[in-house]
């Protein structure tokens, strides 16, 4: 693969040819396949920058989940991280006071979860601003994304959206698309987007898919769809921090931009001041969807409960116990939040709730 110096130029020749034709017309299906190389040079940067090991820039992922700090340089990412882990991350009143990714381990009912603290994002930082690229690419295996907000500065939420997105990044839900590739027969389309069909078809044979079944139920950007057909695109969930509350009088007209514009959660908080930091500690606790596990009878060697992610089955209770043991599990007893009586007897798949304690009987 070509360097990152090499792909940027050549992502800026990409999109300086788009500006110049993107308008007009007849140069349609170049058009499409312009954008389709634009995404696949877009998606070599990053994964070029994550190649290149650059000091201080790549954390292994520890612990039951990893919640990831995002914002300008100053809004108090730092001593977030200092107060709800026991990292020792250097603050100051400078911009790029953090200059790698400097993580800590916030214990939590139970869980061990992993907090990142990152250098501030400034804008274009997609395109390799302030060492951007690489911190963003590190975003990708973030379980939750914590927007550090300054209150004076309600407005940053977007550029660091844009930012984002640009690296096909989205904060939200995965779009609902299904694409069956056939041997002929073209693209068949069901296309419940606000794309025209054409784009669609386009995009999809800028990546030499020209004959398939696509469905799409969602609505989505053609930059968005680009990242999906690429395999590029990553989605995740958020919270807002609105950090330095105690510099203002109220909150109440920023609560409501931020509530109005993002659907995501948003806490009000002082690091400084150690204001609502245990309301945050449970907002990320309860965002990431862990719950607890107890196992009956207790295993000798076992940390008691288990923490897993929302969803998990009696079935993936059994498999992180043994391998081996869960295929000879028949059924379980279940006493807790997801049944309806004590001992209840559920199915190998029974999707568990926090606070379940599950006692599995073997296959005889
Ligand atoms: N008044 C006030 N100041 C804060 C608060 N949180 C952080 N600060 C101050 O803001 C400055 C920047 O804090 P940092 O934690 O270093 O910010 P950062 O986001 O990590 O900054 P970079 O690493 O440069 O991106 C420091 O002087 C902090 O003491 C807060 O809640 N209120
Ligand atoms: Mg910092």
């Amino acid at each position: 693969m070509e360097t990152k110096d090499k792909l940027e130029t050549r992502l800026e020749e990409l999109k300086e040819e788009y500006a110049k034709v993107k308008d007009n017309k007849a140069t349609n299906k170049y058009v499409g396949k312009l954008r389709a190389k634009i995404a696949s040079v877009k998606k070599d940067i990053v994964i070029a920058s994550r190649r290149r090991h650059e000091k201080g820039f790549f954390v292994k992922k520890t612990g039951d989940s990893t919640i990831v700090l995002m914002g300008f340089p100053s809004t108090g990412k730092s001593s977030i991280l200092n107060d709800l882990t026991k990292a020792n991350s250097k603050t100051a009143e400078y911009a790029f006071t953090t200059i790698g990714i400097v993580p800590g381990t916030m214990n939590y009912r139970d869980a061990h979860i992993q907090i990142l603290d990152m250098p501030g994002i400034i804008n274009d930082a997609h395109l390799g601003a302030g060492n951007g690229l690489s911190v963003i690419a590190q975003m990708r295996i973030a379980d939750l994304v914590a927007f550090v907000i300054d209150v004076k500065q309600v407005n940053q939420i977007e550029f660091l959206m844009k930012e984002l997105n640009s690296l096909h990044i989205y904060i939200k839900r995965k779009p609902d698309i299904v694409v069956i590739e056939n041997k002929s027969n073209g693209i068949n389309l069901i296309n419940k987007s606000k794309l025209r069909n054409e784009e669609v078809k386009e995009i999809f044979n800028g990546f030499g898919i020209y004959n398939a079944d696509v469905r799409i139920y969602d609505d989505l950007s053609d930059d968005e769809l680009i990242g999906y057909v690429s395999r590029s695109s990553v989605y995740l969930n958020a919270i807002i921090v609105l950090n330095k509350i105690d510099l203002v009088k109220d909150y109440k007209k920023e609560l409501d931009y931020l509530k109005s514009n993002f659907s995501l959660k948003v806490i009000p908080v002082s690091a400084l001041n150690s204001i609502n930091m245990e309301e945050l500690k449970s907002t990320m606790y309860n965002a990431l969807g862990i719950i607890r596990i107890y196992i009956k009878p207790r295993l000798s060697d076992e940390k008691s409960p288990m923490t897993l992610k929302k969803g998990a089955t009696a079935f993936s209770v059994a498999k992180i116990l043994h391998s081996e043991f869960a295929n000879e599990i028949k059924y379980a007893y279940i006493t807790g939040p997801s049944v309806k009586y004590p001992n209840q007897r559920v199915g190998i798949m029974h999707v568990l709730k926090d606070g379940d304690i599950i006692t599995f009987i073997k296959d005889k």
